[in-house]
């Protein structure tokens, strides 16, 4: 297998139909599907998925959040995936996020920003294992 990262559809953006536009974006900017499944989380699995952020003020916020309706979790697979990917989603928060990015098209706010994108090679890993067994990738 190539380069992954690991990325999340969020609550909002799978309460709002919105699953097959972005998906369609992923597709669209060269990025394979290798592992795809509809959950939700748990506030422990989410607390756990986001345990780097819980000295942050906006942690039970975030765990209540993520773990308040079902989530699309997928690994992606491309060249450079890590660092391409968050070219193709744009900023966290989505007033600053550029035209043609999936937080332009698709966040509602800064807690609510559509989609997760892991921030590095060690942390797509450890996120893929989180959600996936190695048979459930393709
Ligand atoms: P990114 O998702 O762009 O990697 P992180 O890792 O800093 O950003 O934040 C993880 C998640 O925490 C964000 N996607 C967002 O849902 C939430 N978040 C980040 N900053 C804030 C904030 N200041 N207030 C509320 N929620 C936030």
């Amino acid at each position: 297998m190539g380069n992954i990262t690991f990325t999340m559809i969020k609550p909002e953006a799978v309460a709002a139909n919105n699953i097959g536009g972005i998906l369609n974006m992923i597709e669209e900017g060269g990025f394979r599907i290798v592992a795809l499944k509809k959950v939700q989380l748990s506030a422990e699995r989410a607390g756990e998925f986001y345990a780097v952020h819980n000295e942050r003020p906006f942690y039970g916020e975030l765990v209540n959040y993520m773990s308040g309706g079902p989530i699309i979790a997928a690994i992606l697979e491309k060249d450079n995936a890590v660092a391409d990917f968050r070219t193709l989603i744009g900023a966290t928060n989505p007033s600053e996020a550029v035209e043609g990015t999936i937080r332009k098209k698709y966040a509602t706010s800064l807690a609510e920003n559509a989609v997760h994108g892991s921030d590095s090679d060690e942390n797509a890993n450890i996120e893929a294992n989180f959600h996936f067994s190695y048979e459930e990738r393709f």
